[in-house]
């Protein structure tokens, strides 16, 4: 018996940002969703599934799950790239979520059963001094928080990665005709980094695990510098030390420091994080569920991952929406090499749109045990907040040279 795709649409709500989610409807009745969110980029998505994957979707048997994301891949010729990656996530996410549907079963029993109780979670912690970064980090441990990300102002610069001035909740992508403009200064960043860091230790002592993302701002040199300099502020993980597209430039950095590095949000495939991961230069592999083509590839970099002792720890902010962090608790319940969830919570609007049943409970997540991945969208909902035109800030050295955002 087959269980035909009748009907495949993709909407694209802002309820406080954007988000792309593709629905796809089966001959017996079941609704699937997908995320198909690309912070920037999220109409580049959404014309790539509505208007050259959608057509070939119709009449596919929703059941064939790996066949249909082979197809998609191999089919496209084009290969790769976050735009492809994420409409083919956004698909494969939403034919898990039918047959978990279809067998009355939540997606994480699909894939083995449980490995753990609860997945451990972090949250972003900002501050644009460190007293104003003290508080946040305060105000996420009374939240139950047992790890946290760590990020501040930089003296000097009036726009940081990471922070926002007084706002509650940090978006990158500001709403408007074009990206905004950020200065950066490495050396005023290596000189202040450890100050703030070692600040934040001192205040929350040994136990609560400390994270911090450098965001692609450093050559393998400075981030040496900067990992000497923190070795003894007991980090879980330093992300993003250097951009990682020449991954080989990772091997010296390995050499000269003890921190966990974190590396992989910006990747898309497993071929974009092999030498990371088979030369174990890293720790943690980040790749976002919907960015890297769904539950079926990810469970197959995080199998890779594991032949090398590398956890999964995948990107989670705000910017992705609850069905993405839906998905990627179910593939984390039930992957053995999984280590952390980023989590930082979302605005009280996105619920109006996105249903979900996963619980956050003393620092840990669950997915919950609905059928398929446990989000439901109200449609109503989502027409009620149409696209808002929004981008990711560039970063500028203090010469105007560009720099890695
Ligand atoms: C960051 C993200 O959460 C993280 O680790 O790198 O906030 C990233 O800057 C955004 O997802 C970009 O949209
Ligand atoms: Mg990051």
């Amino acid at each position: 018996m087959t269980r035909k795709i009748v009907d495949v649409d993709v909407l694209v709500t802002s309820p406080s940002r954007n988000f792309v989610t593709l629905r796809i409807t089966t001959d017996d009745g079941i609704v699937g969703w997908g995320d198909a969110t690309l912070n920037g980029r999220e109409l580049a998505v959404a014309s790539y599934l509505r208007d050259h994957l959608a057509p070939a979707l119709l009449g596919r048997d929703a059941d064939r799950i790996e066949d249909t994301w082979q197809y998609f891949y191999r089919g496209a010729y084009w290969r790769r790239g976050p735009v492809t990656m994420a409409a083919i996530g956004a698909i494969d996410l939403a034919l898990w979520d039918i047959k978990g549907k279809a067998l009355d079963v939540p997606v994480y029993q699909l894939l083995g059963g449980a490995a753990r109780d609860r997945i451990l979670t972090y949250t972003h912690a900002t501050g644009w001094d460190v007293p104003e970064l003290l508080d946040s980090v305060d105000r996420r441990r009374e939240q139950g928080f047992r790890a946290v990300r760590a990020q501040s102002g930089v003296p000097g610069l009036d726009k940081v990665y990471g922070v926002t001035k007084g706002a509650a909740s940090y978006e990158p992508a500001g709403r408007g005709a074009g990206p905004v403009e950020e200065d950066w200064d490495t050396s005023a960043y290596l000189r202040h980094a450890p100050k703030v860091l070692s600040a934040v230790r001192e205040h929350v002592g040994p136990d609560l695990k400390l994270l911090h993302d450098v965001h692609h701002r450093l050559n393998p040199t400075e981030a040496a510098r900067l990992a000497r300099s923190l070795e003894d502020v007991d980090l879980f993980w330093l992300e993003d030390v250097t951009p990682a597209e020449n991954q080989r430039l990772l091997r010296t950095l390995r050499q000269q420091t003890t921190i966990p590095l974190a590396i992989g949000e910006v990747f898309n495939t497993v071929w974009d994080c092999e030498h990371l991961i088979t030369e174990r230069l890293i720790d943690f592999i980040r790749t976002a569920v919907v960015h890297a083509g769904g539950i079926s590839h990810v469970r197959k970099i995080l199998a890779l991952a594991e032949v090398y002792q590398i956890k999964g720890a995948p990107h989670g902010p705000s910017d992705v929406s609850p069905i993405n962090l839906s998905a990627s608790l179910h593939l984390g319940l039930a992957t053995s090499n999984f280590a952390i969830q980023e989590y930082m919570g979302y605005d009280p609007l996105v619920s109006e749109v996105f249903q979900s049943s996963f619980r956050f409970e003393d620092g840990y997540l669950h997915p919950g045990d609905e059928p398929g991945l446990g989000v439901h969208v109200d449609e109503d909902a989502a027409a009620r907040f149409p696209y808002k035109q929004a981008y990711l800030p560039i970063a500028r050295e203090l010469d105007g040279s560009m720099k890695d955002w």
